[in-house]
Formats: C-alpha cells, structure tokens, sequence
C-alpha cells in the first residue's frame, strides 16, 4: 500500500541545519533555524527553567493523565502572561498543545470545524509551516501585502488595502511581535489602524506570538495581541513557549479562544478538549509544568524575566553592531533596518544567488528568503558577515 507515497518536500529550514553540520569548513556562521543561541554558539537551559525542573522532579508524586487540555495552572499562568486582564477570563477557552505549532495545527482545524469555507489571510511573506499546515488542512490561503522590499519595514498601505477584501467568517493571521521571517513589525498606531479593518470586515483575527520578550519586551510584546483581543468579538490566538523559556523539544503552547460570550466559551472548551483527542488525547505536560512553576512562584519569574531580558539584549547589541559595521563598510544608511527590526529574525531582502554565494564563498548560512537569525552572530562574527555582505554586493 504504501508504494503510493510521493515524497513530500522538506522543511528548508531544518534542510539548511542540516547542510551547516556538514560543512567541515573551520569558519562558518549558521544564521539558519530560529533557535537563540548566546556568543559561544550554545543554547543555554534558562536557570529558571533548571530550578523548575529541580523543583518537579522532587515534589511531582504522579505521571498520571492531566485533562484533554492540559493542566489548567498552566493555561491560567500563560493567559495571564499574553493577555493580563485584557479580556475577562470567562470568555477564553484554552488548550495546552505540542508547542505552538501544535496550536497552530489545532486553530487550523478548529476554524475548518466551525466554518469550512473560511479562508485564511496570511502575511507575504509568513511563517512556510502556516502554509504549509493549511495546505494540508486543506484550508484557502489568501496573501495579504506585509513586507516592503524598498524600505524593508511593513506596507501598511498595501496590507490595509488587501485586509478590506476580506469576508465576515475569513481569518486574518497576524504575528503578535517579532515578525518571522522579516522581523518588520507594526507599530501600535499601525496597530489601531488594522484593528479598525477587522472590525469593519467582521473577519476573525488569529494571532501567533511565539516570540514574547524577544523584541521590546514582555509586556510591550504582547501589548498588540491584547489590544486585538479586547476590540474584536471572536479572536483566536496561539502561543509557543520554546523560545521565550528556551524550551523547544518539550513541545509547549498554548491555543486561545476569546468566545462571544461565557456560554460560547463552555462550546468552545468542549471542541478543544475534543480536537486534542482525536489528535493525540492528552498534551505534553513537562514543559507546561516548567511554565506554570515559573510563572507562579514570584522570585523563579523574577530570575526568568531577567535572563530574558539579558536574551532581549543580546540580540539588540547584535543588530546595532551589524548595523553599524555595515554602515561603516559601504558608506551608507541603507542597511539601518537591521537595527530597527525586533525579535530574532531579519530579512536581508537579497536574491537567492546572493544568499547562495554568501553559503558557498563565506560560510554564512541563512534561509533562501535572506532571513538571518540574528541570534546566531557573536562580537567575532558580526564583522566576518559584514564583509560577506559588502563582498557578495548585497
Ligand atoms: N509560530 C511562529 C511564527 C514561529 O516562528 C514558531 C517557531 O518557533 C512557532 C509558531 C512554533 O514554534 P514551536 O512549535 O516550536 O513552539
Ligand atoms: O522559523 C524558525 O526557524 C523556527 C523554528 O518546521 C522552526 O520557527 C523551523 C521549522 C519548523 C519548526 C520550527
């Protein structure tokens, strides 16, 4: 039977980690997969994450089945870390999932269930696995302009103008903070001006925030998710803990789903709990557990905030450097987006031969698109690809 499969294309991400292990070059710089990793190249378990597990390990008497949701203090903690009182708890069902795809996968088949004609409208460019997911869902993706490839900052004029064009029972995903791949954000009075689009469409928003703290920090992060969530009647958003806890293999995330009302909500926690049976039954709970011991023991979140906060530092240190180190090599401002962009990524905005010539001739290796992780520089790299840059005429 199975002498029928095609094979299916590759994740060109996880393609690109692969092909910088194998390069035995002594010098070679992976800007690739969205993992942090700090100057020696390690992505470190966050203290905080080390006493959490410390603390789990000594006092959990039981590996007994959570719910079908997961472990409520979990979703209570990371409601209360994306949308604080933003939006009355009675009206937000929530499901833990295998990390945020997993909510994504979840929200996906959720809106199919619901309504099966919607389509979803996706920034160009966006995530490939939010199309690649509704691909396979078999959910209409419909682009909406995002990227300005001049100024390398958001085309608000052209994203407005394709957001009217969507219809009432439509979903609009939007990146909650540190747009991924082109780390191009709205600003909050940009912000307002797409609430209004959603309102006037009646189309549901989805919002994936899977970078909190990464970009201007914990609250400022998530400020535009909650403003959405308090503006619209029906909201669905997403939340992934692996880069905000350093968490990544425990799989951790989170679905929301802000309801009309308590009653709905009672019907939408019904469907959640059903979606996750049918899809593996009960979540992972590790790195839920993690979460929710941190997130409530008062001096474990203190010492979580700080370290994420040194990681938020980092990668701002790093953009400034390159920035500058470009502006100083071609006499010029036009790479000054690099330092303007928030969260890991940043898109170069260059063709694919030129991101090919910096993999074969400099060692540099970042996704096709020209997105660079940003977290994969060091004090002794940030020169090495500013050369690169220059050199292959960027
Ligand atoms: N959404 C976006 C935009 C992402 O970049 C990622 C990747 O980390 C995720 C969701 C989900 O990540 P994970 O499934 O590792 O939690
Ligand atoms: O965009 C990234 O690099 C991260 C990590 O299938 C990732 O979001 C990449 C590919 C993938 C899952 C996660």
């Amino acid at each position: 039977m199975f002498e029928t499969l095609k094979p299916q294309p590759v994740d060109k991400i996880l393609a690109l980690m692969q092909m910088y292990r194998d390069d035995p070059r002594p010098v070679k710089v992976d800007l690739g997969v969205g993992v942090y990793k700090d100057a020696s190249g390690l992505t470190p378990v966050m203290r905080a994450v080390k006493a959490a597990e410390h603390w789990i390990w000594e006092n959990q008497d039981t590996k007994v089945y959570t719910g079908l949701t997961g472990h409520p203090a979990f979703a209570d903690a990371m409601i209360d870390l994306v949308l604080a009182d933003a939006v009355a708890r009675d009206k937000i069902a929530a499901a833990a999932t295998p990390g945020g795809t997993g909510a994504v996968r979840q929200a996906f088949e959720l809106i199919r269930m619901a309504n099966p004609e919607a389509r979803v409208f996706v920034s160009d460019p966006t995530w490939p696995n939010h199309l690649s997911i509704l691909d396979y869902v078999r959910i209409e993706a419909v682009s909406y302009r995002y990227f300005d490839e001049a100024s390398r900052g958001v085309d608000l004029d052209g994203m407005l103008e394709d957001l009217k064009q969507v219809q009432k029972g439509d979903v609009v995903l939007l990146h909650g903070c540190c747009h991924n791949p082109t780390g191009a954000n709205l600003n909050p009075v940009e912000w307002d001006a797409v609430i209004e689009v959603l309102l006037a469409t009646g189309a549901i928003p989805m919002i994936d925030i899977a970078y909190q703290g990464f970009g201007e920090g914990l609250e400022q992060d998530a400020a535009a998710t909650r403003k959405v969530a308090a503006a619209v009647p029906e909201c669905l958003i997403v939340a992934s803990c692996s880069k905000n806890f350093g968490i990544y293999r425990e799989r951790t995330g989170l679905l929301m789903v802000i309801s009309a009302d308590a009653s709905a909500q009672t019907l939408n926690q019904g469907t959640l709990a059903f979606l996750n049976r049918q899809n593996f039954s009960f979540p992972p709970d590790h790195g839920a557990r993690i979460v929710s011991t941190i997130l409530t023991d008062p001096a474990l979140r203190q010492d979580w905030q700080e370290e994420l906060e040194a990681v938020r530092n980092t990668m701002l240190g790093l953009r400034r450097q390159l920035a500058d180190e470009l502006q100083r090599l071609s006499g010029s401002d036009r790479f000054a987006f690099l330092a303007q962009h928030r969260g890991m990524f940043s898109r170069l905005g260059t063709s694919p031969d030129k991101v090919e010539a910096l993999r074969v001739e400099h060692g540099i290796y970042m996704v096709g698109d020209s997105r660079m992780n940003i977290a994969g520089l060091n004090d002794e790299t940030v020169p090495v690809l500013a050369k690169a840059i220059i050199d292959v005429e960027v």
